[in-house]
């Protein structure tokens, strides 16, 4: 089954839509397999985003990223890339629809307060970076429920 890596930016975490974030992502069926709350450093944001090294707004980026804790996470299901990114909403929330994470809750690009990997390959280098020990083995009982 795919799996996509879900963080939660330091904005989101302050503000206090982590609840909200996770029920949106629950609601819609997807499975939980990795969560915690972490705080990482200067080369570990960079590692994260270094695909965007040479973008004006990399330094701005990072520091955003390092700010303060983030929640990181792993979600399952049929299509959680694409569906999560979805859910997301626009990387610009001037351009993100309303019901979408970005649309409802943010104002500014540099405070955009969800991250998402943007395909299969990346969420498994980004599941692999964030989640070296490892992640959950289960399966929610739930499945034949939301899958026919
Ligand atoms: O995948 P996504 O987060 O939607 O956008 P990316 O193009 O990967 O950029 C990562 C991150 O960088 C974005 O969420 C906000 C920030 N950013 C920015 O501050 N200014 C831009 N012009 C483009 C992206
Ligand atoms: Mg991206």
């Amino acid at each position: 089954m795919e799996q996509t890596f879900i963080m939660i930016k330091p904005d989101g975490v302050q503000r206090g839509l982590v609840g909200e974030i996770i029920g949106r992502f629950e609601k819609k069926g997807f499975t939980l397999k990795g969560l915690k709350l972490i705080t990482v450093d200067r080369p570990f944001a960079e590692k994260h985003y270094a695909d965007l090294s040479a973008k004006p707004f990399f330094n701005g980026l990072v520091e955003y990223i390092i700010s303060g804790p983030v929640v990181a996470m792993v979600w399952e299901g049929k299509n959680v890339v694409t569906t999560g990114r979805k859910i997301i909403g626009a990387t610009n929330p001037a351009e993100s629809a309303p019901g979408t994470i970005r649309g409802d809750y943010a104002i500014d690009i540099g405070r955009n307060v969800i991250h998402g990997s943007d395909a299969v390959e990346s969420a498994r280098k980004e599941i692999a970076l964030w989640f070296p020990e490892g992640i959950a083995e289960w399966k929610s009982s739930l499945h034949p429920w939301i899958y026919e």
